[in-house]
């Protein structure tokens, strides 16, 4: 993102093909193949793009204007009934961060796990802070998600990044997490020359806190590496996976599933239910179906005819309004 020439308008009427760098509500940065970047708008409310988004730009009578979007090899995004937030595109890889100064919604990292999970990225999670003193009881707790097979790498964003390093060097990666995690410091660290604001948990009632507001892309010394630092999130709605989907999400129950004896099993109390079985037998962890039960349940409700809107969800990037 930085280092580069800001321009407001193309010289020729071809369009030019680039990459999203930074997206706000429906502002674009545009880092244009030929080097240059452009503040872009983008027409109508059919599409929306998120950082990490190729695109074609041309020169409207509104200036710069986005007016082709290729194909997508992966969309991370959130949605409730309602609404759906784009979080970035393209990524091969989703970066869970968490530290042991802030209180880790577990039900949230999971919700990260079955994103990625569900677009065929790999996830990975990131013990930040690793320089406070708790770090070693708060990285006990996370080993269970090695188990499960997700790679758990211990890092300081203000002293030692370099175990990340090996992760992300080639990788198209997004950073997500709760606010106050670190993901900004992560990237300033990881990234040469990024100058992403960070903020200062410290400060009284959080005033005047840099927290991040809108997404934004940095690519990295390898060609075709780039991390996306994303705002904190609160919620992670996955209203548009099918109980399918989310089942998947579960490694470790989705050959138990198969085992099911009805085809639709909740995973409750239905006879024949492979996962309780395996619950009871303590191979599965209890939380990780209850989590799954309440998805169902939550993508169910969000289904049902009187929580369908009228109109089709609207579509957004991630701000700090959400
Ligand atoms: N001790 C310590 N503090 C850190 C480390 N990494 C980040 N911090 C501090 O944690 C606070 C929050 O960091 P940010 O990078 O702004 O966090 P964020 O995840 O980007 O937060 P949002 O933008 O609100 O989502 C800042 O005060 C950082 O200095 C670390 O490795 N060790
Ligand atoms: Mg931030
Ligand atoms: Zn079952």
């Amino acid at each position: 993102m930085s280092g580069r020439r800001p321009a407001r308008s193309l010289p020729t009427d071809e369009p030019a093909v680039g990459l999203v760098v930074a997206a706000h509500r429906r502002h674009y940065t545009v880092a244009l193949d030929d080097g240059r970047s452009l503040d872009c708008i983008l027409k109508g409310r059919a599409l929306t793009l998120a950082c990490g988004d190729r695109v074609h730009v041309a020169q409207g009578p509104l200036g710069a204007t986005i007016v082709a979007i290729e194909p997508r090899t992966s969309l991370l995004y959130r949605s409730d009934a309602f609404k759906e937030k784009l979080v970035a595109a393209n990524v091969t890889q989703v970066i869970g961060v968490v530290a042991p100064d802030v209180p880790v919604d577990e039900h949230l990292l999971n919700r990260w796990i079955i994103a990625a999970e569900t677009e065929h990225c790999r996830f990975v999670l990131a013990l930040n802070k690793s320089d406070l003193p708790d770090a070693t009881r708060f990285a006990a707790r996370f080993g269970r998600y090695r188990e499960l097979g997700y790679p758990v790498v211990s890092v300081a964003a203000t002293r030692d990044v370099e175990p990340l390093y090996p992760w992300i060097s080639r990788e198209r990666s997004v950073l997500i997490g709760q606010s106050g995690m670190g993901k900004s410091t992560l990237i300033n660290a990881l990234v040469p020359g990024a100058a992403a604001r960070i903020g200062a948990l410290s400060e009284a009632l959080r005033s005047g806190r840099h927290t991040t507001t809108s997404a934004a892309l940095y690519r990295l010394p390898a060609p075709g590496g780039w991390l996306v630092d994303s705002p904190g999130m609160k919620v992670f709605g996955l209203a548009h996976c099918t109980p399918e989907a989310l089942a998947r999400g579960f490694v470790e129950l989705r050959d138990l599933i198969a085992d099911c004896r009805f085809r639709d099993c909740r995973h409750d109390r239905e006879p024949g239910c492979a996962v309780q079985a395996a619950v009871h037998e303590g191979r599965v962890a209890r939380q990780r179906v209850e989590l799954l039960q309440s998805l169902l349940a939550e993508a169910a409700t969000a289904r049902a005819p009187s929580a369908t809107p009228t109109r089709a969800r609207r579509r957004d990037s991630v701000s700090e309004t959400d």
